[in-house]
């Protein structure tokens, strides 16, 4: 059973895993105005991942006997200046997701509740993935420069990228 620390702090995670999804469809959005699809396509197949890992958070406090308390969820920005500063501002908020979780990690060992440290083992990997991923792009975006050219073959790649549900048992 879940104790009332960990239960809270699980809570404001999935809350931040909900945001989080409602920032990368507010940047898909932002992405189809300006006729970047491929982009576009990667923010909303971003947005469904958290969308899945709000869903893990959900199932994992119901499983322990927890109690989810659904609280509202902060208005995501809507514009960005260009392509690149909506991809750092993508790596800053996942850098702040990756503290979000280290925090959760101690509380979970100071509380010494092992199955809540070995279910936050995927996100501690997973943030890993998405810093990876993230950073990825932003150094492909700073080589183009802006070169129209450059865009329209990176927003190709990025149109291809397509939603795999996380593994059921983590
Ligand atoms: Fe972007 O990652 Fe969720 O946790």
């Amino acid at each position: 059973m879940l104790n009332q620390r960990l239960e809270k702090e699980l809570n404001k995670q999935l809350n931040r895993e909900l945001f989080s999804s409602y920032l990368y469809m507010s940047m898909g959005a932002y992405f189809q105005s300006v006729d970047l699809l491929g982009f576009s396509n990667w923010m909303h197949i971003q947005a469904q991942e958290e969308l899945s890992h709000a869903q893990k958070f959900y199932h994992f406090i119901n499983e322990r006997g927890g109690r989810v308390i659904l609280e509202s969820i902060e208005k995501p920005e809507t514009d960005w200046d260009n392509t690149l500063n909506a991809f750092e501002d993508t790596l800053k908020h996942e850098k702040y997701i990756t503290s979000s979780i280290n925090d959760l990690v101690t509380a979970a060992n100071e509380e010494k509740d092992y199955a809540t440290q070995i279910f936050l083992q995927w996100f501690v990997t997973e943030q890993v993935e998405e810093e990876a991923s993230v950073n990825e792009i932003i150094n492909k975006l700073r080589l183009m420069k802006d070169a129209p050219g450059a865009i329209f073959m990176l927003d190709r790649e990025l149109a291809q990228r397509q939603f795999n549900a996380p593994a059921e048992e983590a």
